[in-house]
């Protein structure tokens, strides 16, 4: 765990959030600024700072978020209609929190991927 990072201290329960599920690899919890009407977040409980961190030690972590993430989004409905995993790595990818995220993204048309 990484003292200052709020995301190890949602995945601890030191911080509150509206937690989607966790196992002993990932936690998935409410986007606190939510851009649809799905937007959870799924991240390793262990601290990196982005994907770039992750290689083939972390296959398993990888995996899991993956599959947490279509499990939720059938649990909230929107399997059928589609949806979006993404994460931002650094400056360029706009990335604000500095602990591996992935959004779920779903609930609306998203558009496109990135603004024109
Ligand atoms: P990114 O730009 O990819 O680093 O996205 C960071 C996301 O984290 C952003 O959508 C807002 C969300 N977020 C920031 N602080 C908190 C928090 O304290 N709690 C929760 N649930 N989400 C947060």
């Amino acid at each position: 765990m990484k003292v200052d990072c709020i995301f190890c201290k949602i995945v601890a329960g030191e911080l509150p959030s509206q937690q989607f599920y966790q196992d002993e690899l990932v936690t998935a919890f409410q986007d606190i600024s939510a851009q649809a009407p799905v937007h959870v977040l799924i991240v390793p409980n262990q601290h990196f700072n982005d994907l770039g961190e992750m290689g083939d030690a972390q296959a398993e972590i990888l995996g899991r978020i993956v599959q947490v993430a279509g499990q939720i989004a059938a649990r909230e409905g929107i399997a059928s209609e589609g949806w979006r995993l993404v994460t931002n790595i650094g400056k360029n990818g706009g990335q604000e929190v500095f602990h591996t995220h992935f959004h779920l993204l779903g609930g609306r048309p998203l558009g496109p991927l990135l603004s024109r």
